[in-house]
């Protein structure tokens, strides 16, 4: 039975919001590639599901229709984006959707890709297959919402994080936790989620981060460790220094320190010269940009109070978490406040989101 409002049926909807489910798992680990999930069904059955792969590849329609378990003539496919119809590194998901004689394409929104946008309709219906936007929609959008960014602005989706404790502090040498062990997962989750995560060479000298995936099983999907360090004062002994392999670390630097600058190429970091052009600190936009093109496509930022502070300022979150533990900490001979609560109220105020994990509070805020 449709309901009201549009002419989709409430299994359409099940369905479909099963393959935004699976497009969401997914988010963060198919590199370029959107994150696309897909259900086949015949006969108000599922025969098969599928992602995009890791990495971006293969299609999750290709995966899909080599899962099933039942010949997928004749049955509906729930797409979460429009099925690409071009040749770009695999052949068209439509290609493959016409030669399995698949009856009906549920998509709720076209791909933003100029390549594909737009085409794969009429594609689809030059052969006789239905084709039918729109259904879950709202959904759909605000799932790709970090795709439209990439595409869009040649940026990467920007996630900041903090945690403090109910009297503001960040960071204190008495006490290195500060939350409790279920924000920690949601922080290793947020790493998982990421392909590169940024810091400043100050935070990393004083907390020596190992800045990897700890979940049972993802440490091999850590994202790339990006430091800001501008006079090169990265601590050598530092635990990131040690553990760079295979370009897992990138650093921006405007230093002339050829000792430091070749040792830390030897063993493998990618360095980059960046001009400050006169001022104190590197240009954001232009860091972001630069991360853009070397693949980093969502990026975490897990920074002291005056980097988060520049990131807030000049509203370049997409998305900002905030873990507030409930216990006060003391303050002992150093410590550091949070001082962007008021820019998190002005600025971020629109869409917020709060909820409890056991003792902390957690507040996600979304520009
Ligand atoms: C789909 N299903 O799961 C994804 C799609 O170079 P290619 O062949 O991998 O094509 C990349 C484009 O395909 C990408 O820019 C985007 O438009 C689309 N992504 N399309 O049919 C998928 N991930
Ligand atoms: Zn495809």
């Amino acid at each position: 039975m449709s309901t009201k409002k549009d002419n989709f049926t409430a299994k359409d909807k099940k369905f479909m919001k099963l393959a935004l489910d699976l497009a969401r798992a997914r988010k963060g680990l198919t590199g370029d590639n959107p994150s696309v999930g897909c259900v086949i069904v015949k006969k108000g059955e599922i025969i098969s599901i599928g992602q995009t792969g890791y990495g971006g590849r293969p299609h999750a329609e290709h995966n899909a229709i080599s899962n099933c378990f039942e010949d997928p003539k004749d049955s509906k496919m729930y797409i979460t984006l429009e099925p690409c119809n071009h040749y770009g590194k695999t052949p068209p998901c439509t290609k493959n959707i016409i030669k399995n004689q698949i009856r009906e394409v549920y998509y709720p929104i076209e791909d933003i890709d100029l390549k594909v946008k737009g085409k794969s309709s009429l594609i689809l219906e030059n052969s006789n297959i239905k084709a039918k936007k729109g259904l879950l929609k709202k959904e759909a959008l605000n799932l790709y919402n970090s795709y439209y960014i990439n595409r869009k602005k040649k940026l990467p989706y920007v996630i900041g994080k903090i945690a403090l404790s109910k009297n503001k502090i960040i960071y204190s040498d008495t006490t290195k936790r500060i939350t409790n062990e279920m924000s920690d997962k949601l922080t290793h989750y947020l790493r998982f989620k990421s392909d590169g995560i940024l810091i400043t060479s100050k935070t990393l000298n004083i907390d020596n981060p190992k800045l990897n995936c700890r979940l049972e099983g993802y440490t091999k999907l850590s994202p790339k460790r990006i430091i800001l360090d501008k006079n090169l004062k990265i601590n050598l002994k530092s635990y990131i220094v040690k553990s760079i392999k295979n370009k897992n670390t990138i650093i921006f630097y405007n230093s002339n320190n050829k000792t430091k600058k070749n040792f830390l190429t030897k063993k493998g970091a990618i360095l980059i010269k960046q001009s400050t052009h006169g001022h104190k600190n590197f240009d954001l936009k232009i860091i972001l940009k630069k991360l853009y093109m070397k693949g980093i496509k969502n990026l975490l930022v897990e920074g002291g109070d005056q980097l988060t502070k520049s990131f807030l300022q000049k509203v370049m979150f997409n998305e900002f978490y905030m873990f507030k533990s409930s216990k006060n900490l003391l303050k002992g001979n150093k410590y550091v406040n949070f001082t962007s609560l008021d820019i998190l109220n002005t600025k971020y105020n629109r869409h917020k989101i709060n909820f409890k994990l056991a003792t902390d509070r957690i507040t996600i805020y979304k520009n």
